[in-house]
């Protein structure tokens, strides 16, 4: 029989800062690199997005009205630290503890990403994460944060997605690689290394200055399928599973390199440079949970290294790496409008093979339906496909939490509809619907969906309806 959800579960939703808040350029923001790049064709840009940074008491109030647990949210870095390094803006400061204390005026557990693809444009300019100095630019954010927000906030997560950032960085926007550059790949896992050293750093900071919050990562994970029980696509999916998945929670949880990935980087000559200390911070900083975004599965075959294959289509439709695995599209799986499989099972198979590896708790941090929705007259969505697709999700979770898991909590993509990575405002996910087009602000105001209605109940019922 099922066990059920526990007590404690946080059921929320998430958002990210840029693609929620808008105001991209008030109150001394500075601009991040979502504000200064080229968004794609037909897309909106993210100067007003939701408009949350002028609305957020009526979004957490209707985040309470649905009875959350918690609401995931990230801190814009150039918000509070307009230039990226240096003078702190007050207002940014202001406007998170208003958040902050909104949430807790509800109850509303704060789940605070603090990096989610928004690197402060004026870092950018000084090499990104390609510069060694990212890792000291990004612990003193971290610092910053936990001197002005740690008070409140008791779950940290450090980097939305690194595995994606590194894997399709330019498709969402980040990831600068210097013009000229001669090895691509190597550039790309120096920049991860730094990454990785700055979170475990991060995390190490967190438990010395707060001693009673709990931080963890938050990368994309999504167990790879072999297209066959060939053996040679065993291999391929074990090879992406690697690159994909594992050495990102292997680096979090025991600060060690995968050694598939490390045999793939030394064998295409992109093996990142340890500095000074990296081994040790790398070991010294331990997660009290792992927060993970899944939105389905992937499948891949072998590839015999003659196919000109390039790596990212998107975060869920890599094409592969020659001679390493080449996506494969699984015949057994329905797609989303926007050509995502969609795999409810495939998410209890994650959830298990996460824990029989690490362990440790975890959290969803993502996990939703992207669809074309349509406000009717009445002021009504009728997103039904999306009740249909969480409702699978979450009975997949409560399976997983029978086969022994321990889940402490489920918010899926995306509280309210705000702007997409790369596909703008007409890829909605959000329990809220959000009255503008992708050109035409009209009204920015908010309508309960179905789905509203419904994940009220889920919650108020802790998933039993
Ligand atoms: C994840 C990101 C989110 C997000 C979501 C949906 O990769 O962490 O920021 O937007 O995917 O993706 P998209 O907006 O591309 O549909």
């Amino acid at each position: 029989s099922l066990k059920p959800f526990p007590k404690d579960f946080l059921w929320g939703a998430s958002t990210s800062a840029y693609q929620v808040e808008g105001a991209s350029l008030e109150d001394g923001k500075g601009p991040s690199c979502q504000d200064v790049k080229v968004v794609p064709e037909g897309t909106s840009d993210l100067k007003v997005c939701a408009d949350q940074y002028h609305r957020y008491k009526e979004d957490i109030a209707l985040m309470a009205e649905m009875g959350f647990k918690t609401y995931r949210f990230s801190i814009s870095w150039s918000r509070i630290i307009p230039e990226g390094t240096g003078a702190i803006n007050p207002k940014g400061i202001e406007y998170y503890n208003n958040v902050i204390d909104e949430c807790l005026k509800y109850g509303i557990e704060p789940l605070v990403t603090m990096f989610h693809f928004d690197m402060p444009a004026a870092l950018d300019e000084r090499g990104s994460w390609g510069n060694r100095d990212s890792i000291d630019w990004f612990l003193n954010f971290a610092k910053v944060m936990f001197e002005n927000f740690g008070d409140r906030i008791k779950y940290w997560l450090t980097i939305n997605e690194q595995n994606m950032l590194t894997l399709v960085g330019p498709v969402i926007g980040t990831l600068m690689i210097p013009e000229g550059c001669t090895n691509v790949l190597k550039e790309t896992y120096q920049q991860n290394h730094h990454m990785l050293v700055a979170q475990a750093k991060a995390m190490a900071l967190c438990h010395e200055m707060l001693p009673g919050a709990k931080i963890g990562p938050a990368p994309n994970i999504s167990l790879v399928y072999p297209a066959s029980c060939k053996p040679e696509d065993v291999l391929a999916a074990q090879n992406y599973n690697a690159i994909r998945n594992w050495l990102y929670l292997d680096m979090a949880v025991y600060g060690v390199y995968n050694n598939l990935v490390w045999a793939y980087l030394e064998e295409n000559d992109a093996c990142p440079e340890f500095g000074e200390g990296d081994a040790e911070a790398l070991k010294n900083g331990h997660p009290d949970f792992i927060g993970f975004n899944y939105y389905n599965t992937a499948t891949v075959e072998a590839s015999d290294g003659t196919e000109k294959l390039d790596s990212g289509a998107d975060q869920q439709t890599a094409r592969g790496e020659a001679g390493v695995y080449r996506g494969y599209k699984n015949p057994n799986l329905p797609t989303t409008e926007f050509g995502w499989e969609i795999d409810p099972m495939g998410f209890r198979a994650t959830i298990r093979e996460m824990y029989s590896r690490y362990r440790l708790p975890m959290i969803v941090t993502e996990n939703g339906l992207g669809a074309y929705d349509t406000l009717t007259e009445d002021g009504k969505v009728h997103d039904q496909y999306r009740i249909e697709y969480l409702r699978k999700h979450i009975e997949q979770i409560q399976l997983a939490i029978t086969d022994g898991a321990e889940m402490m909590g489920y918010c899926p993509w995306s509280a309210i509809d705000l702007i997409s990575t790369h596909e703008g405002m007409v890829k909605r996910y959000g329990f809220i619907y959000v009255d503008r087009d992708e050109f035409d602000l009209k009204t920015l105001d908010r309508y309960r969906k179905d789905s509203f209605y419904w994940y009220k109940k889920v919650i108020s019922s802790n998933g039993e309806d």
